[in-house]
């Protein structure tokens, strides 16, 4: 018998199906951002200093500098990573070339920016998630869609449906839902002196984007909220009880976005997935791993990944009710490497979701017996799960553990390395 048969037989006996677990988790997306393989830089601005309160630290060699070098790194990623995926883009990576009549500033552009992404797309078969990019980029003063400047304000706006309008054309030449995500860094070093003001303009700034024509069973925008970020020490307009305020005032064309960086560090995100599932139809998520704070660290398999996997799975997110995306950038180490981490990690936790007895805990737990809960979920934390996982790679055309780090390697000798 096979490694995988024999651990099929154990988790049979705990009323796992682990075949069904395997097929439920090959079609469930999770979206691949591509600002990993550049440290968020894009290629719309000259100045490349990152701002907007995020930080990417290190200088590892290799970053991907072109679109090309950037399809060519992710393309590598999506390689070596099991089951559905997708891809997750920011506006600054507009392509601008002689046939598309060059640059235009980010409330010009236009979906035949992104029509090179789309090809990308389409020779994978996969969907695609949008940001508008209101960050790294001379109209911050430094708010954007909260500034008490008109001006300001109305340039990010129209970026906002300018975005609006490239998520539509995405999902109508995909063939799957955008989601795209509303995020800026707006906020204060110090204590504000007005703290309504920044929110009521981004609020109607928010409203002004979402005014803009769209099928909501194809775009969905989100709204992420954030605690603070460098700079912004003090306050954030768009913090927690801003943005989720906003989506449940607005559900029939917003859903919350929840990045598990962006709270208090004793906060778990994992708690709100079911808070929210509650009360909106979809939620979305961004899956990072912070430090002391939100310092976007590659996602490892610790527990509260595990724990966002398992809500996910047990709300009936798998589905598209949750919408997963990666969210943070390194760039200490192989940028490949990061991403590959991450997303397999990230399949790892659902799987080992997907292999969890949930009816038999769930039972327990109602019927008030938390010492045998304690004992089975104690005792799931060793079967054989690894024997699943590489039965999963296997499946899905993808190397097993121990088995794709050198692909990375060798293109790293032969391709990365030698970029300037
Ligand atoms: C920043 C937010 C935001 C960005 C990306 C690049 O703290 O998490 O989602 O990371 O848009
Ligand atoms: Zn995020």
């Amino acid at each position: 018998m096979s490694r995988y048969e024999e651990a099929k037989k154990i988790y049979a006996e705990i009323g796992v199906d682990t075949d069904a677990a395997i097929a439920a988790l090959k079609v469930a997306p999770i979206a691949l951002h591509c600002w990993q393989g550049d440290d968020v830089r894009g290629f719309d601005q000259k100045v490349d200093a990152l701002t907007g309160g995020i930080q990417t630290t290190g200088n590892y060699p290799g970053r991907a500098r072109t679109p090309q070098e950037l399809m060519d790194d992710i393309d590598l990623a999506l390689k070596l990573c099991p089951g559905a995926k997708k891809l997750n883009l920011h506006a600054c990576y507009a392509i601008f070339d002689d046939e598309n009549g060059g640059w235009v500033d980010r409330d010009k552009i236009e979906p035949k920016h992104f029509k090179k992404w789309v090809d990308f797309c389409k020779e994978r078969g996969l969907g695609c998630d949008f940001n508008p990019t209101f960050f790294s980029h001379p109209k911050c003063d430094p708010l954007t869609l909260s500034s008490p400047n008109e001006e300001t304000r109305n340039f990010w706006i129209e970026h906002g449906k300018a975005c609006i309008r490239i998520s539509q054309y995405l999902a109508e030449e995909l063939g799957q839902e955008c989601v795209m995500n509303i995020w800026t860094g707006d906020g204060f070093k110090d204590v504000p002196s007005d703290r309504m003001g920044p929110r009521m303009r981004y609020k109607e700034s928010i409203d002004a984007i979402l005014s803009e024509p769209f099928d909501f069973s194809k775009v969905k925008p989100c709204v992420e909220s954030k605690v603070f970020g460098i700079g912004v020490e003090a306050y954030t307009a768009g913090s927690a009880e801003f943005s989720l305020s906003y989506a449940a005032a607005n559900k029939d064309k917003c859903i919350p976005l929840m990045d598990n960086g962006h709270y208090h560090p004793t906060e778990v995100v994992s708690d709100k997935i079911p808070a929210l599932i509650t009360f909106f139809d979809e939620v979305a998520l961004h899956v990072t791993r912070g430090i002391r704070w939100d310092s976007d660290h590659v996602v490892v398999l610790d527990d509260e990944t595990k724990e966002i996997a398992k809500e996910i799975v047990r709300c009936g997110g798998l589905d598209r009710r949750v919408k997963i995306a990666l969210d943070y950038f390194d760039a200490s180490i192989n940028r490949v490497t990061a991403w590959v981490v991450g997303l397999r990690n990230m399949q790892k936790a659902l799987l080992m979701a997907l292999v969890t007895p949930h009816d038999r805990l769930r039972q327990l737990q109602d019927e008030g017996d938390f010492t045998q809960l304690m004992v089975v979920s104690e005792e799931l934390k060793t079967l054989p799960f690894g024997d699943v996982w590489n039965e999963y790679c296997r499946v899905c055309g993808v190397p097993a553990d121990g088995k794709w780090f050198d692909t990375v390697k060798a293109y790293e000798n032969e391709v990365t390395i030698k970029r300037g």
